[in-house]
């Protein structure tokens, strides 16, 4: 039955496949002391940005977004950095480290159709994929760039349904970011929210079907 049911996976990328805090190391060598606290600022304004720039229609890529939030974050902790400094940050970004048992969830997933959907640009998450070893697990890598809005937008979890060619109702969304989980819900899909750190459900009105701890719990809950 499960088989059936979900005919497809569909994976959000950061935080969900790839640790977005694997910035923290490389943000520690270059600011003792202060990598972590670097690395979640620069990470919550990326996405504030993208809410941000959504609601007021001025869509610029991730990657603007990504360096925008980084400017950002050096201004308001008021750290110095080198324009070499900031360049190997943003190239971070290009070489995410995937969550521990993440390339087994999706070797175990397969046959069935996996893709990611992302805020991402095609030329971030084109090498990030690359590097990872993970390319050819995906029948597709969807990014928002294609219309131009960002997550969680409905135009944005339709490009799913359009390239797969599964009703929304037959594909198993995955994110462990409780908001984009719940986006995706409201648009239709069954989602599975991967929640590391116990978190309340965000209370959108539109709340994740399944709550897993890690995506190693992921193939037997979709097999059920
Ligand atoms: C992604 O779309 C939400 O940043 C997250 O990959």
């Amino acid at each position: 039955m499960g088989k059936t049911r979900f005919e497809a996976l569909v994976f959000d990328a950061y935080g969900t496949l790839f640790d977005v805090h694997s910035v923290a190391t490389q943000c520690e060598l270059i600011w003792p002391g202060k990598g972590a606290a670097v690395s979640q600022l620069w990470r919550a304004k990326q996405l504030e940005y993208t809410w941000q720039r959504s609601l007021m229609r001025r869509y610029e890529d991730f990657n603007k977004v990504t360096r925008d939030s980084l400017h950002y974050v050096c201004a308001a902790m008021k750290i110095e950095r080198s324009g070499q400094q900031f360049a190997s940050l943003m190239d971070e970004y290009l070489r995410l480290a995937m969550f521990p048992g993440a390339a087994q969830a999706l070797r175990d997933l397969a046959p069935r159709k996996l893709a990611i959907l992302s805020n991402g640009s095609p030329a971030m998450l084109e090498p990030m994929i690359r590097h990872a070893g993970i390319a050819g697990a995906f029948a597709a890598v969807l990014s928002v760039d294609s219309v131009k809005v960002y997550k969680p937008d409905p135009r944005v979890y339709q490009l799913a349904v359009d390239a797969l060619g599964v009703p929304a109702a037959n594909i198993g969304f995955v994110s462990s970011n409780c908001w984009d989980a719940c986006g995706a819900k409201a648009f239709g899909f069954p989602t599975f929210w991967i929640n590391r750190g116990g978190a309340p459900v965000d209370g959108l009105g539109a709340a994740p079907d399944f709550i897993l701890s890690n995506l190693g719990e992921l193939p037997e809950a979709v097999a059920a």
